[in-house]
Formats: C-alpha cells, sequence, structure tokens
C-alpha cells in the first residue's frame, strides 16, 4: 500500500458565506454576496446565504462530525463584514466571539484550523464606498482587518491564508459579472486582481513585522485547472503553457518572481497595471507555501485570432487575450458542473507549479465534486465522488513519489452548502445536507476519507 509521508495533512474546507448562515443577525453587516444573491435572477432560485448550513448555530455538531472522520485539518474562513461591520473602523465583538468560540471547539477537537480571511463575501459598504477591490485604498483597509485577525485569533491559529482564488473574484466578478460584485468588464478583472494582490502582500507584511511571535505560516490560495495540449504541435503546447500563465502565473509569478509573466505584459499592454520597483519587492517571497484549489482539466489549443474563441470564459472574460481555444474530451466523465474527472490533470498541475516556483511545500486547499446525491433510508450512495476522491488523492500519491513538495490536500467540501450562482443545487459535499430540516448524514465518501486518513493512504 502507497501511504501519504507521516506529516500529512488531511483535512476538509468551507468558507463563511456557504455555510454560516446568520447573515443578518448579531450585528454582521451586508457583505456583497447577500446583495448580490438578492437580486432576482443572479442565484439559482433565487437562492441566499441567509440561513445556509446555519452554521453559525450548528458548529459543535460539525466540529464532532469532522472528528469522526478523523481530519487533521479544517479550512474555513472569516466573513470579514462578521468581525467588522463595514469593512473598517467599528469591530462586532459578537462575530469576534463566534470565530473564537470555533477555534476553541477545533483545539479541543484536535483538529488544526487553517483560517481564510477572505473568501469573496467584501462588506457591502466597501463596495459602495470604494468601487469594491478596484478601490485604491482596499489594500489597507484588508491590511487592516487582517490585522485585527491576527490580533484576536493568532495565539490559537498558526495557518492563515490571505485570499482565496483571486482569479474567481476578478474574472467572474470583475469580468463575466457571473459572481458579486456582478461587473462586466475586459480591464477590470486587471485592475482588481492587481489591488488584490498589493492587499495580500500589505497583510502578509504586516503578519511578519507585527506578529512573529506567533510563529505562524501565511499564504495565498490560487485555483488553476490543468490545460492539456489539444496536439503535440508546437503552437498548441505553446497555448497550454500560455494559458496556464494566464491562469495562474497571473497570480503566482508576482509573489514567487516579483512581477507579472511577460506573455501577459506584451499582450495586454496598458490594460495590464504596473508595478513599481517598491511594489514589486514588497510581494515577492510573500507567501510561506502554494495553495492550490484545482478542480479539473480541458485541452488548450492555439487559436491564430482568425476564429472567434471558443472557450467558457468567452465575453468579459480573459480569453480574447490569450488566442486558446478549451474543449473537453468526450470520454471524459463529467460531475454535475459539467467539469471533468482527469485525475492525471492534477499531478501535471503539481508537476507544473513545481518546476515553475521552484520546488515549493504546497497545499491543495481545495479539490473536490458535485453530484446529484440522493438521501434514501439514511444513506447517501456517492460511489463517483469516492471515485473521485480516490482518483485524484492516488495522483497526489504519485507526484510525492516523484518529488513534488505536497504537504496536505483539504476535500473541498466538508458538507453541501451555498454554491454560490448554482444555490443549492449543486451538492460538494462529503457530508448530505437536508436544506429543509438542515440535518446532516455523512455520505459513503465521507466514510471511505475516513478510513484514507487512518491508513494514510489513497490505496485502499
Ligand atoms: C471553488 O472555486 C471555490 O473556492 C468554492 O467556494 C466553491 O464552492 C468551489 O470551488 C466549487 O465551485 O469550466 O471546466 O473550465 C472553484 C474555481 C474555477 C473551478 C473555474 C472550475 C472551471 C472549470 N473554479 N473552473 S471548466
Amino acid at each position: 500500500m502507497t501511504k501519504f509521508p507521516n506529516d500529512f495533512i488531511w483535512g476538509t474546507a468551507t468558507s463563511s458565506y456557504q455555510i454560516e448562515g446568520a447573515a443578518t443577525k448579531h450585528g454582521k453587516g451586508p457583505s456583497i454576496w447577500d446583495a448580490f444573491s438578492s437580486i432576482p435572477g443572479k442565484t439559482h432560485n433565487g437562492e441566499t446565504g441567509e440561513i445556509a448550513c446555519d452554521h453559525f448555530h450548528k458548529y459543535k455538531e460539525d466540529i464532532q462530525l469532522m472528528k469522526n472522520m478523523g481530519v487533521k485539518a479544517y479550512r474555513f474562513s472569516i466573513a470579514w463584514a462578521r468581525v467588522m461591520p463595514t469593512g473598517k473602523d467599528r469591530i462586532n465583538e459578537a462575530g469576534i466571539q463566534f470565530y473564537s468560540d470555533l477555534i476553541d471547539e477545533l483545539i479541543k477537537a484536535d483538529i488544526v484550523p487553517w483560517v481564510t480571511l477572505y473568501h469573496w463575501d467584501l462588506p457591502l459598504a466597501l463596495q459602495m464606498e470604494h468601487d469594491g477591490w478596484l478601490g485604491a485604498s482596499m489594500p489597507n483597509y484588508f491590511a487592516a482587518y487582517a490585522d485585527l485577525c491576527f490580533e484576536r485569533f493568532g495565539d490559537r491559529v498558526k495557518h492563515w491564508i490571505t485570499l482565496n482564488e483571486p482569479w474567481v473574484v476578478s474574472i467572474l466578478g470583475y469580468g463575466q459579472g457571473v459572481f458579486a460584485p456582478g461587473r462586466v468588464s475586459t480591464s477590470e478583472p486587471y485592475m482588481a486582481a492587481h489591488q488584490l494582490l498589493l492587499a495580500h502582500a500589505k497583510a502578509v507584511h504586516v503578519y511578519r513585522k507585527k506578529y512573529s511571535h506567533q510563529k505562524g505560516t501565511i499564504g495565498i490560495t490560487n485555483n488553476c485547472d490543468w490545460r492539456e495540449p489539444l496536439t503535440d504541435s508546437e503552437l498548441d503546447k505553446e497555448a497550454a503553457d500560455r494559458a496556464l500563465q494566464f491562469f495562474l502565473g497571473w497570480f503566482a509569478d508576482p509573489v514567487y518572481k516579483g512581477d507579472y509573466p511577460s506573455i501577459m505584459k506584451e499582450r495586454l499592454g496598458d490594460r495590464l497595471p504596473k508595478f513599481s520597483s517598491e511594489e514589486k519587492d514588497m510581494i515577492k517571497g510573500t507567501s510561506d507555501f502554494f495553495g492550490l484549489n484545482h478542480y479539473t482539466t480541458m485541452y488548450a489549443a492555439h487559436n491564430d485570432g482568425t476564429k472567434k474563441e471558443q472557450s467558457v470564459y468567452g465575453n468579459g472574460g480573459i480569453s480574447e487575450d490569450q488566442h486558446v481555444d478549451l474543449s473537453l474530451d468526450d470520454n471524459w466523465k463529467l460531475t454535475s458542473m459539467n467539469w471533468a474527472v482527469v485525475p492525471w490533470g492534477c499531478k501535471k498541475m503539481l508537476a507544473w507549479i513545481d518546476e515553475r516556483y521552484g520546488n515549493p511545500d504546497i497545499y491543495i486547499t481545495e479539490n473536490g465534486c458535485a453530484y446529484n446525491d440522493e438521501l434514501i433510508n439514511g444513506q447517501v450512495n456517492d460511489q463517483e465522488r469516492l471515485d473521485f476522491y480516490q482518483g485524484y488523492l492516488k495522483a497526489c500519491q504519485e507526484a510525492i513519489s516523484d518529488g513534488v513538495k505536497l504537504k496536505g490536500y483539504f476535500a473541498w467540501s466538508f458538507m453541501d452548502n451555498f454554491e454560490w450562482a448554482s444555490g443549492y443545487d449543486k451538492r460538494f459535499g462529503l457530508h448530505y445536507v437536508d436544506f429543509k430540516t438542515l440535518e446532516r448524514t455523512p455520505k459513503k465518501s465521507a466514510l471511505w476519507f475516513g478510513e484514507a486518513i487512518k491508513h494514510n493512504s489513497a490505496d485502499i
């Protein structure tokens, strides 16, 4: 049986707006997702995170379920507007208390907290007053909010993630407009991304300057799906690599190399903001580990610009800037998001990161899938999800054997939750949630995942 390294971190993950509920309770201010999801037509059936899984009231029960699985770590996010209702100045002590209690309960259960500071639920006031991430003062507000979290929770939290998936914030929030704040533009994604990177770096510097005595680690989580060249041609190979640079290099190059990929600078010209040399120095080296959220794979082919590009990220996105056509293989199985299940893509993704960024410690901070689960006689037989996890975890084991320093893996998600624009229609959980009664049930995949943790192997 192939084993993971002894100190491999097995975890599950969630985010605040997707699970907490109590969206207007106990002093929490509104976020851009409270606002966006209540606009008719923006989410499936107009669903919102107002109640979600009511984790705010059920966190003890949830931690017990995690304990039953034997997870070593739990990644959750703090809702900025719960601790700072307008995003700055005023502190909501009831919100601080909630996260403080959650952290204490995790530690009591021997589960290590991994905390994300920003998983998309920006305080609405910052959107209204500062144009959200386009605003020039946002990096400072984010750093001040991060400071508060380090101060209040850093005695017990030793693993921090500044931002979750700035690519999604920029492309889906400011390019395609399918996520909050719902803007559609071909230039704003690059502007928002720029501010997000500065915000990340500032928060890391606050942590390193003021809180080094807490002896924790801090980093950023980026998402990237693998791009496989459609054919062996040089043009397609270049197209696939270009797609990866526009996807992951956009955010990881500044952090690991000090600037955007040159291919982006060449192709985007003045649409790509520039870092000053002080900013480059400030950003470079601001991640103690490489956080990766990985879900799927697509083929990439060169498009010479004469035909309209075939891409899911079409209008309003960045695909026009890349000259890449994306496609699927008819033989690939699809999840209910229509994302292809391609474990070898995960292995290649890890190798690409390992090579480009100099063999960093990597944590997969999300990987998972949605299926149309059914609860029958108290059981959920989600064999497809079990197979998905087994396949991807085996690919991870292979990457480790190849020398990739993959240190941990967090399954997305601990339980079914509010899947953003898809509302409650898409289930990503290891635990089934009945959204009428809010009752949780471990799925077959959760039981398998627990066994894998126990054996420290996916080969079971
Ligand atoms: C994550 O983002 C989020 O962090 C999390 O909150 C969310 O619940 C979870 O995913 C599930 O959606 O069209 O085949 O090219 C996921 C980022 C980016 C992954 C787009 C899939 C498109 C696949 N996603 N990507 S494809």
